[in-house]
């Protein structure tokens, strides 16, 4: 057998052991409702559902219908009436070395009731909206379930995002609070973080008209300049912190919106996710429990993804502790102070269970297997893989230098609009084969189709779509509920399946391979950008007059941002300081993370007769390829132009 095809099958250990059992896909496949009505049973309902499922308002979902619980109650005080309250739910890791803090589960009871205390006295209603803009702090989390608990809606948006980002995602979703910290680390630096949130809510006449609050919580105590406005912000601990930790928790409805994350489409304006309690937490929980086989009082899992991602809601917060998990949560870079950190961190805490992103493998790799290999990495016991497709080069050296051989590796493909992982091999249960997500999970069914939604062939690329609804869905996009049918349910709507924007094909075993998305939605480090996002800030700059942006092949990051872009009439190409510049644009309307990686300045740009921008031969172009078919462009000589650019 060669290396390309060699299969990892689990190893006895794993198959006497697992939580999940391969009897699982047939039982979920004779009766999904009843299948998935047995895993939300796993949560404390406080008035049962009497329905699991209603589709007949598709593709609005409601699932347990009839159903009451509280979300937080469930990730937290039900462990502590179980008597598990001594045990760590969150080893906190800071950035500055020594910086940590233990938290149990009821010390966590304590102060995500105290949190909500505070936020119910200011008046906050189920059902409000509360953005939290804040690093990987305890108090994020603690934030998090504290709405949970009080039923108001939170929307987490990424503390790497502008300003200009976090005020479009306050008004859109009419938020009435911000929290947020005064500054975060950032490679040992104390940087400031709240100076965005002032600048994001405006004054006088272009302050943000839902705000009403913004709580701040106390982090590197350095920001000399500190920005306060009387009467608006509020100090954490001069306010939560002063609050009783007894908090009663109300239950509330399965539908009940517990929150929306903002995600990159395909059009310039970034959607704002909505996701249910009681469905979202079934699923997120579920495939905790059996991904990870997570075994309660003996694992310590460590995700290292951003609570400002869905990763971060769904394997830092929801899933875990609704599992009652002792997790790590990291808060700093992977290099800070040196390359050890996170091999350092495994050491210490014993971890067992490690969750990343392929980029940052590829990263590791890069580093020098002899940094790893300088730690007692012989905790660890099971490794995941998320966020894009993972090289089959990344995937066994994965395998061979941090799982040491005997690991099995979950690559997990799943999307913000789908709440949890949905394709995953199952440990002791699936043979693995590098660079394969393998098959959906039970109670998953996922099809790859073609134009006219006929199945592919094994072998053929086609759309990767979702057949059957599934708990932790999207209920929706906030206030657009005509643009989530469009997004999703367009594409396939006489079958009435999900659109997930992905290429796949399945290989002569029946694995599945998923190969990217097929819209013009780029993946960078596991982050969505799209393309026109990008686009719409380099034309903000004054000297830009048009850009076309593509993701481009990157050994580390997956994709790289590449740009393309005509200057204004009249306008002197200054050349690196220009594109200093845009990029510098691109870092303020958006985010640093989604600075190209190179831009071109050029004369014209390639389009078709009918004036669209042929973003695929551009592609060629940065990738380095012949050029694909020009036959449609208007003037194929623009290329010329564009390779002499470059070279
Ligand atoms: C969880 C998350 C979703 C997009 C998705 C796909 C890509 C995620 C993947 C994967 C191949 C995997 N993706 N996991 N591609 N293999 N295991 O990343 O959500 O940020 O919404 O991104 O990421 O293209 O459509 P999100």
């Amino acid at each position: 057998m060669t290396e390309a095809s060699k299969v990892y099958p689990p190893s006895d250990e794993f198959v006497a052991g697992a939580n999940a059992t391969a009897e699982m896909y047939a039982r979920a496949d004779a009766n999904p409702d009843e299948f998935w009505a047995e895993q939300a049973r796993r949560l404390d309902w406080a008035t049962p559902f009497t329905q699991t499922l209603d589709w007949s308002g598709a593709p609005f979902a409601k699932w347990f219908v009839g159903g009451e619980l509280n979300v937080s109650v469930n990730c937290v005080d039900r462990h502590v009436a179980a008597g598990k309250g001594d045990r760590v739910a969150i080893h906190w890791v800071g950035e500055p070395i020594d910086d940590t803090r233990d938290i149990t589960y009821s010390q966590l009871k304590d102060e995500v009731s105290r949190a909500a205390n505070y936020l119910s006295s200011i008046g906050l209603q189920a059902g409000d909206r509360v953005a939290i803009y804040m690093p990987m702090v305890p108090e994020a989390i603690i934030s998090m379930l504290a709405c949970a608990r009080l039923g108001l809606t939170h929307s987490v948006v990424f503390a790497g995002f502008s300003a200009a980002a976090l005020r479009s995602r306050v008004d859109d979703a009419e938020a009435k609070v911000v929290i947020t910290t005064d500054g975060q680390f950032r490679r040992g630096e104390p940087a400031p973080l709240k100076a965005a949130v002032d600048e994001a809510l405006g004054t006088g006449d272009d302050a943000a008209p839902s705000i009403e609050k913004v709580i701040v919580v106390r982090r590197t105590n350095h920001d000399p300049d500190l920005n306060w406005v009387e009467g608006r912000d509020v100090w954490w601990e001069d306010t939560v912190d002063e609050q009783s930790p007894v908090h009663e928790a109300e239950a509330f409805d399965a539908e009940h919106p517990l929150f929306l994350l903002y995600t990159s489409g395909t059009t310039g304006k970034p959607k704002g996710i909505v996701h249910s309690s009681g469905g979202y937490l079934t699923q997120a929980s579920y495939t905790f429990h059996n991904v990870f086989d997570h075994k309660e009082g003996r694992d310590v899992f460590w995700c290292g993804a951003d609570i400002g991602w869905v990763t971060g809601h769904s394997y830092l917060v929801y899933g875990p502790l609704s599992n009652g998990a002792t997790e790590v949560i990291y808060e700093g870079t992977p290099n800070s102070p040196n390359e050890h950190r996170h091999f350092q961190i495994i050491e210490k805490y014993g971890v067992t269970t490690y969750y990343i992103a392929p980029t940052l493998i590829r990263t590791f790799m890069k580093w020098g297997r002899e940094i790893p290999d300088a730690h007692d990495l012989s905790s660890l016991r099971l490794l995941g893989s998320v966020g894009e497709p993972i090289n089959p080069e990344a995937w066994r050296w994965y395998n061979d230098v941090i799982g040491g051989g005997r690991c099995p590796i979950v690559d997990t493909w799943w999307q913000t609009e789908t709440g949890g992982i949905m394709i995953s091999p199952l440990p002791g249960v699936t043979a693995t084969k590098p660079g394969s997500a393998m098959r959906p999970l039970p109670g998953i069914s996922a099809t790859i189709v073609d134009d006219n939604a006929n199945p592919v062939g094994d072998g053929e690329q086609g759309y990767l779509v979702l057949d059957r609804p599934w708990p932790g869905m999207l209920r929706g996009i906030w206030g657009d509920p005509e643009r989530f049918k469009e997004t999703y349910w367009s594409r396939f709507e006489d079958q009435g399946w999900y659109f997930a924007g992905d290429g796949a094909r399945y290989d002569e075993d029946g694995a599945l391979w998923v190969l990217g998305r097929v819209d013009d939605v780029m993946n960078v480090s596991g982050h969505r950008i799209s393309t026109s996002e990008v686009e719409s800030a380099l034309v903000a700059h004054p000297a830009v007059a048009e850009a076309a942006v593509i993701g481009a092949a990157d050994e580390t990051t997956g994709q790289g941002i590449v740009a393309f872009v005509i200057l204004m009439g009249g306008i002197e190409n200054t050349g690196d300081a220009l594109i200093a510049e845009m990029r510098q644009q691109v870092a303020v309307d958006i985010s640093p993370i989604a600075k190209p990686r190179e831009i071109n300045i050029v004369p014209e740009l390639p389009k078709t007769r009918s004036g669209k921008i042929m973003r695929r031969l551009l592609k060629d172009v940065a990738e380095g390829r012949e050029l694909g078919d020009t036959s449609t462009l208007v003037d194929p000589s623009v290329f010329e132009a564009i390779r002499a650019k470059r070279a």
